[in-house]
């Protein structure tokens, strides 16, 4: 007796092992990150001495009294992102001139030495109690490239940069997101820096955990490989990092634009872009801020390819967003209040493909996104409409708390028994967003014709929106 369970013992131990080895577990967000794909879409501030002296990158040789914003209230800055639905902002508290919006103690290029307020004013602590009062998250970026910092090129200016970066998340937190710039160009004395990411990474951890690292390549989120705000049509929330650094070390751009298949950490992609040409406000381009299509084009494009859309809008030199910029900001609103208004599958149905097992909207979760959805493993399936009924674009969804598997998808739309036309993609992840020239159908059927695992598709609507905003 003894003996066999000696010998169950021994097989378990030699077996759990092997279990183990087999059966990976699926590489899947942190709650953290999680929170962070429903944030969407939020405002990126750039501001500093270059909105003075027109520059896109200062030398930071600008004299701080250049810094002199005549009316600045961080206040208009949340309420316009309030009223456009974005859902927090990150400023650049430091960009490469090195001028930092907030007195810190490690360096004399600061708010401190410029005449504004008397040297008494504070952008960073403005701007973290608006967004407090106005439910913003906030963020700050902070570039570890500094044109300034007499220390710049040498390993103290290390200990400068952790010490600013205590300094912000000590006076200015909670810190929701931070943004490093890969840039590493020369400083002051004609050196380049050797940055110690893993001190920093440390440091943040330590300091504020739950707080999402953004670079080239995470840790939580990644850079999407270009400055347009376009992810991939095809978009992996999975990244492989190692032997990769940040900045010129980084992943190729279309790897970071389009993810890893099989990456082995979950970092999905950010998209940055400006309103404007430029990333700072220059009075000669307040004829070139985009427009509200052209912004809605850009969600799409984000935000409709499982990304989060990152978006520049800089103050001018009153301290305040323009009248052109706020303009196109509510534009966008409403236009994505008015298109993704009425989720048509409220008057449809939807099935398995081939048990005809009736799911009903509620197993599928037809309706909005956002609230609570989980994978319902649904291979392929159909959703009729109880009347014929013009659609031009289908959302599609990934619970991607389950992780994100789909690797090609095949939409056909039906009117009764013909065809009317074929829609296919690669990944779906949080939000897909697929528009196309307006049918009218009777049903389409959805056959997520390839897989790595479990499909986690969690959600499906259908709209039709303005036509003149169909991806061309
Ligand atoms: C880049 C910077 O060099 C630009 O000035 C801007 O801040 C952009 C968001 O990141 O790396």
């Amino acid at each position: 007796m003894i003996r066999n369970y000696l010998r169950v013992f021994f097989f378990a131990f030699l077996l759990f092992p092997l279990l183990g080895k087999t059966q990976k577990p699926a590489v899947v967000p942190t709650r953290q990150q999680l929170a962070w794909h429903d944030m969407e879409f939020y405002l990126f501030v750039h501001f500093g001495p270059n909105t003075f002296t027109d520059k896109e990158w200062g030398l930071g040789d600008e004299p701080e009294d250049v810094f002199n914003p005549t009316d600045l209230a961080c206040r208009q800055w949340c309420r316009i992102a309030k009223a456009t639905g974005a859902k927090g902002i990150i400023i650049t508290a430091k960009h490469h001139d090195g001028f930092c919006l907030w007195p810190s103690n490690y360096s004399t290029h600061t708010v401190r030495e410029s005449k504004w307020k008397n040297g008494k004013g504070d952008v960073l602590k403005e701007l973290s109690q608006a967004c407090k009062e106005f439910g913003l998250k906030f963020g700050v970026y902070i570039s570890p490239w500094d044109r300034n910092h007499p220390k710049y090129g040498t390993p103290e200016y290390n200990d400068v940069f952790v010490n600013m970066m205590k300094e912000i998340f000590q006076n200015y937190g909670p810190i929701w997101e931070l943004w490093w710039d890969g840039a590493n160009g020369e400083g002051p004395n004609g050196k380049k820096q050797i940055y110690d990411w893993r001190r920093f990474e440390n440091t943040v951890r330590t300091i504020s955990p739950k707080t999402i690292i953004f670079s080239d390549i995470g840790p939580d989120a990644r850079w999407c490989g270009n400055e347009n705000g376009i992810a991939g049509k095809t978009n992996w929330n999975y990244l492989d990092t190692a032997g990769f650094t940040r900045g010129i070390g980084a992943p190729p751009n279309d790897t970071l634009n389009q993810g890893n298949v099989n990456g082995k950490n979950w970092i999905p992609a950010e998209c940055d872009v400006s309103i404007r040409p430029g990333w700072f406000w220059h009075e000669n381009e307040n004829s070139k801020v985009k427009t509200p299509d052209q912004l809605f084009t850009l969600y799409l494009k984000s935000v409709g390819r499982g990304a989060n859309l990152l978006l520049n809008v800089p103050p001018n030199r009153k301290g305040l967003i323009s009248p052109e910029d706020s303009a196109s900001l509510i534009g966008f609103k409403k236009l994505r209040d008015e298109n993704f208004y009425d989720n048509l599958l409220k008057e449809a149905r939807a099935y398995y493909e081939f048990s005809e097992n009736d799911l009903t909207s509620k197993d599928i979760k037809v309706r909005n996104f956002g609230s609570g959805a989980y994978g319902a493993n649904i291979p392929n399936f159909i959703v009729e409409f109880f009347q014929p009924t013009n659609i031009n674009c289908i959302i599609l969804r990934e619970a991607i708390h389950l992780g994100q598997t789909v690797r090609h998808f095949k939409i056909e739309l039906m009117r009764f028994n013909n065809k009317v036309g074929e829609i296919e993609g690669t990944t779906i992840g949080r939000k897909r967003i697929l528009t196309f020239p307006s049918q009218q159908v009777t049903s389409f059927h959805v056959y997520l014709d390839d897989k790595k695992d479990n499909d986690n598709v969690s959600g499906v609507a259908a709209y039709l929106i303005d036509e003149k905003l169909v991806e061309k």
